[in-house]
């Protein structure tokens, strides 16, 4: 793939990267994005399942789609897209500040990540906030009760209407004033206050690169779209600093 040569330039003068990702960066590995023709919330709508109300509401129906849903991470792994990023670690201070909850940014071996939403492989207690892994207790698809209280056990990822959680925006807000290139990769950036990370970048002065199978809400604001698979593009991306 040949890229324009604004990019070029930028590419080989930044020091400093910024991948904000969603969940189309995880499609190549086999997870169903959410707003795509496949997409997850197609079938239910959001509000019926990633909530809190819905959640204590229906706690075994919310669990078990999460259940589901871990299940399918947990078969899957990172694709090219996911190491490319981590490989440019070695040429860039590279930072990604995540929308997905499946880990696959951490599994492929990227080290400064901020998950907006949480992760899918950590839960805790409603009642006491006690945390539980994989490790501290076989699954299943009814929704679990805390050792400590007997609280409900939920997953530890954001739903709508929950204020997002420790440092990860504040990080992700730094990182996008102090980088010279944010790459939007794989995301419909309709989500706040997690699609704010590219708005701020843009107005501190990075350059706005886009990946993405089509224009989006964000795409006004990108200085350049590369529409394709992130899985092909990111590698292009990275032979790049192999031809510097
Ligand atoms: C909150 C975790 C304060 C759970 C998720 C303005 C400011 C603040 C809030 C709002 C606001 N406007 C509206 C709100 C409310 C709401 C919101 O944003 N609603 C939207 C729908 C309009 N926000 C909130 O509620 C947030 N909290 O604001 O707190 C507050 C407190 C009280 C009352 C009010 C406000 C919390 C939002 C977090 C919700 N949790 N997930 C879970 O995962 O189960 S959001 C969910 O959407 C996922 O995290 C996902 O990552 C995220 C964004 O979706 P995308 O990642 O973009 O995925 P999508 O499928 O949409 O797109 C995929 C893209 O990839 C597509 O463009 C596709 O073309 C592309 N693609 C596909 N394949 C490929 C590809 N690209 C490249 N290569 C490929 N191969
Ligand atoms: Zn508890």
């Amino acid at each position: 793939m040949d890229f324009k040569s604004e990019f070029k330039e930028k590419f080989k003068k930044a020091k400093s990267l910024l991948f904000f990702t969603g969940a189309g960066i995880s499609a190549e590995s086999g997870i169903a994005t959410f707003r795509g023709k496949d997409g997850l919330w197609n079938k239910l709508k959001p509000e019926e399942l990633a909530s809190f109300s819905a959640f204590m509401k229906n706690p075994d129906m919310v669990w078990e789609w999460y259940q589901y849903r871990r299940n399918i991470v947990e078969g899957t792994l990172p694709n090219s897209g996911h190491y490319a990023i981590a490989e440019l670690e070695k040429y860039y201070n590279v930072d990604v500040v995540t929308q997905n909850v499946d880990n696959l940014h951490e599994r492929a071996g990227s080290t400064k990540i901020d998950e907006l939403h949480g992760s899918i492989v950590r839960n805790f207690c409603v009642d006491c906030n006690t945390f539980y892994n994989h490790q501290d207790f076989e699954f299943d698809n009814k929704v679990p009760r805390c050792k400590k209280c007997n609280g409900l056990i939920r997953p530890d990822v954001v739903w709508f209407g929950e204020n997002l959680r420790g440092h990860a925006f504040p990080n992700g807000e730094r990182k996008a004033k102090e980088c010279d290139i944010c790459f939007v990769v794989g995301t419909s950036a309709i989500v706040y206050p997690a699609a704010y990370i590219p708005i701020t970048a843009k107005q501190y002065g990075a350059y706005i690169v886009e990946i993405n199978l089509e224009p989006t809400e964000l795409s006004d604001q990108a200085d350049y779209s590369i529409y394709g698979k992130s899985g092909e593009i990111l590698p292009q991306i990275l032979r790049l600093v192999n031809n510097n």
